[in-house]
């Protein structure tokens, strides 16, 4: 069994689509960040960045004591290895995956992050930040563009690095970006939208959080967060 940290964002999606896809057991545990949860002492010995996602497993390979991870990234990777899917096993498929799992991890998720601070969320409309995060989103879609040209998935077949990259580009709208200028892209979300698992991952989330608008309370709690020691 693997108890899931969660909430319902597109690093918490990640992990969902994962276990969906891997058919994998798994209990959510809601982590509501806009409430403030992720500062609870129980959550933060386990993720210590106050931070979702993290999971537990309660039964890792080396049948010792239940493992813990946090990182969105490390996540997906860790239960690749446990599954033996998901990560290609040939060296050469293995780094291209990874290449693009930390492509996501160090710059769609924080750049296209910063966008939807900047555009969505800042209370103030500040043209620098917004022209600098737009121009950098769109940068990082027409390299994913590229990537995208003549193979199914981001690594030719279905791995982690979609798993990754799909949550962030599935609001392309808020983003300002024009999708029909990426058709690659295009292509490929309506193919990862599509996938059973993937649905099903989008419907938990829907179960869990009815109301998934960030309210004035929950950026309080979110923006401005300074040294906690
Ligand atoms: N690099 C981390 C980023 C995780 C992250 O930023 N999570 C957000 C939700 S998408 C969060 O938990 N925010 C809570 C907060 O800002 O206090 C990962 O990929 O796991």
């Amino acid at each position: 069994m693997i108890d899931l940290y969660y909430w319902t964002t597109p690093n918490g999606h990640k992990i969902t689509i994962f276990l969906e896809e891997a058919g994998l057991p798994y209990r959510i545990h809601p982590i509501n960040i806009g409430k403030g949860d992720q500062f609870d002492d129980a959550f933060l010995r386990i993720s210590p960045n106050n931070r979702i996602p993290a999971i537990v497993d309660q039964e890792p390979a080396d049948g010792g004591d239940p493992v813990s991870v946090f990182e969105s990234g490390a996540i997906l990777i860790y239960l690749a290895e446990k599954t033996g899917r998901f990560l290609h096993r040939d060296l050469r498929g293995r780094v291209q995956v990874l290449e693009w799992l930390m492509w996501q991890m160090g710059g769609l998720g924080p750049m296209l992050g910063q966008n939807h601070h900047f555009v969505t969320y800042a209370p103030e409309k500040l043209p620098y930040a917004i022209e600098r995060y737009v121009k950098e989103t769109e940068r990082l879609y027409s390299v994913l563009n590229k990537q995208l040209r003549g193979r199914d998935y981001i690594c030719g077949e279905y791995s982690i690095a979609d798993m990754a990259a799909y949550p962030w580009i599935v609001p392309w709208e808020r983003q300002r970006m024009d999708i029909d200028t990426f058709p690659e892209v295009k292509r490929w979300m309506e193919a990862m939208k599509a996938r059973p698992a993937v649905e099903r991952a989008y419907a938990r989330a829907k179960e869990i959080n009815t109301q998934p608008t960030v309210s004035e309370e929950a950026k309080a709690v979110l923006f401005g967060q300074g040294r906690r020691d």
